[in-house]
């Protein structure tokens, strides 16, 4: 049963409207608790476990400005001058659009449902709405592309949601304009805007639900005051909705939605990361897209910590998904297709995600996906209080498991380990999820782990971003550089001299901000580069005539925005 903490009589309602077969009596029964419905009751726990169960849907970027390559809303006034991208719309005709195509590839994905933006900041609306005219009807394409969706999604077995940005940056009522909302509307009125919001909402819901989820964006200018009536309206519109958490400013919604990057293990809150599959949220001709790995690996670890993941595609202006995004969706698929069952309907842990991997559980089984092996040794996972009573691999292949009290060391020969992540089945003599869950200290060989560092400069001067979280192989930790940073460094002393022949640095791809930079060894009082380059990006690696140094520094020479670096890592010369 889900439950949010809170108020006791919150959960006896909650509770009670569970176990009536129609959320109807549930909502009859809040009235009577007294208790506004929508106002402070999230989504019905049955509600969630199904949304949860999905884990994988497909996030939808798209509007007039993919005619331009350009980021959606916020290329408006910036890149593009803001008359001639309102205008846009005027030329937009994506004669190639096919909704069931569009489906069917996030079927092939292994998606089970898709978001798509209903209205973006620009204000354009994807359907004819009775309340403008800056939407789909008015363009040369004139189809209802919500409408289409919709029903392809129904025919296929995907569930169908929208994203409704509550800023509107093109509206006259709404107070802040492009670019990025930075400009001030010059006649303002937004108790008139957010009814307009609850009326494009109520069409939404009416003519195209019931949809999987509400997908609030950016509540700039709108608190819990003006927010709450929005989000009651959409529960009361349809009850067995999910709402996200950007409908206002602060908590809100069912779930917290970590963009751009692995949410942290947490089963006590629904949470979803969305993430593009390229750079850009909108189309962008030849953007850079994750490699299968990537994608791959974000699921696993995204599920490991019990999130769902919400994969963004940005479709062309002439209505076709990238031929190359398609081919990378359909490779995930291939390969949930032989190891989804780890995936769909779990729940993240016991063994929390990290760089080892990941693990999901369901009734008495317990899923490994192991991504890195130690260079030497079996991978050792915490113990737990539960036996392990079975173990087995996909295609009847090898494991090597043996648990104690002080382990559970797991082993898979080379030749049966799969690239991307080798599953592993492990079957307990309880249910899994009931097992406590635990971090696995995965250690690396890296001879600067645990070492001094020090930084020209810290996010904030915060602790949780000093340059040692750059040295301590956790994945969730990374060391960070004020905003509007274009120069630093990072300086690892590692206690003595030592020979190393390769090293890796891990700058995540969410932050791949280093324009320039060069690695530095202190010679005496010199420090003598032995390296430059232009970008790094995630978990790059190089090998080079080994050295003896203590000291050595990554000395970055530009960057776009503050640098950040998830991992620093030296190793001694492969033997
Ligand atoms: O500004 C938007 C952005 O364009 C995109 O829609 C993402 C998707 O989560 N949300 C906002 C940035 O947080």
């Amino acid at each position: 049963m889900f439950g949010f903490g809170g108020n006791p009589m919150h959960e006896r309602v909650r509770s009670m409207a569970f176990s009536f077969k129609t959320s109807l009596f549930g909502l009859l029964i809040a009235c009577m608790a007294n208790v506004a419905w929508g106002d402070d009751l999230g989504a019905l726990p049955e509600t969630i476990k199904k949304w949860q169960d999905m884990r994988f849907g497909m996030f939808i970027h798209w509007g007039p400005v993919s005619l331009k390559g350009t980021e959606i809303g916020w290329s408006r006034g910036s890149v593009i001058p803001e008359k001639e991208y309102d205008a846009l719309y005027k030329e937009f005709n994506p004669v190639l659009f096919n909704a069931d195509e569009w489906v069917s590839v996030a079927k092939a994905a292994g998606m089970k449902y898709l978001i798509i933006t209903s209205k973006h900041h620009d204000g354009f609306c994807l359907w004819p709405s009775k309340y403008t005219d800056y939407d789909i009807g008015e363009t040369p394409f004139g189809r209802d592309v919500l409408k289409e969706l919709s029903d392809a999604c129904r025919k296929q077995g995907i569930r169908f949601g929208t994203y409704h940005s509550v800023c509107d940056w093109y509206h006259p009522d709404f107070p802040l304009g492009s670019p990025g909302g930075k400009t001030k509307k010059t006649n303002p009125n937004l108790d008139r805007y957010m009814k307009h919001l609850e009326n494009q909402v109520t069409e939404l819901i009416t003519n195209y639900g019931p949809l999987s989820t509400m997908w609030f964006d950016v509540p700039q200018e709108v608190g819990p005051e003006r927010g709450k009536p929005v989000e009651a309206l959409v529960r009361r519109l349809q009850p067995d909705i999910t709402i996200n958490n950007r409908g206002y400013q602060g908590p809100s919604g069912d779930y917290d939605t970590p963009e751009q990057r692995v949410g942290a293990f947490n089963r006590d809150r629904p949470w979803e990361t969305c993430m593009t599959i390229c750079r850009q949220w909108a189309w962008k001709p030849n953007d850079t897209m994750k490699s299968k790995e990537e994608c791959i690996q974000t699921l696993l670890l995204t599920v490991g910590g019990d999130g769902n993941l919400l994969f963004n595609v940005g479709p062309m202006p002439d209505g076709r998904i990238e031929p190359r995004q398609v081919d990378r969706l359909k490779e995930m698929g291939a390969w949930l297709a032989k190891h989804g069952n780890g995936v769909y309907g779990t729940r993240g842990g016991p063994f929390q995600p990290g760089r080892w991997g990941a693990s999901t559980c369901k009734e008495n089984k317990i899923f490994l996906y192991v991504m890195n092996w130690l260079k030497d040794g079996p991978l050792l996972l915490p113990p737990i209080d539960a036996k392990i009573i079975d173990d087995e691999m996909p295609g009847g292949l090898d494991a090597e498991v043996v648990q104690t009290t002080e382990n559970i060391s797991v082993h898979v020969p080379n030749e049966n380990r799969d690239p991307i992540a080798t599953v592993i089945e492990l079957t307990v003599d309880c249910p899994a999820f009931d097992i406590e869950p635990a971090a696995v200290l995965y250690r690396s060989d890296s001879l600067a782990f645990g070492k001094k560092a020090t930084a020209s400069n810290v996010f904030q001067k915060m602790e949780t971003y000093q340059p040692a979280m750059a040295l301590d192989d956790n994945p969730e930790t990374r060391w960070a550089t004020d905003s509007g940073t274009s120069e630093a460094w990072m300086e690892v002393d590692l206690g003595e001299p030592l020979r190393i022949g390769s090293l890796m640095i891990d700058e995540p791809a969410e932050y791949k901000r280093i324009q320039a930079f060069e690695l530095q060894a202190l010679d005496g009082t010199t420090w003598k580069t032995f390296h430059s380059g232009t970008t790094i990006g995630p978990e790059w690696s190089l090998h080079f005539t080994p050295i003896t140094i203590q000291r050595i520094r990554l000395r970055i020479l530009k960057a776009n925005e503050g640098p950040t670096i998830r991992e620093f890592q030296v190793f001694a010369p492969s033997q």
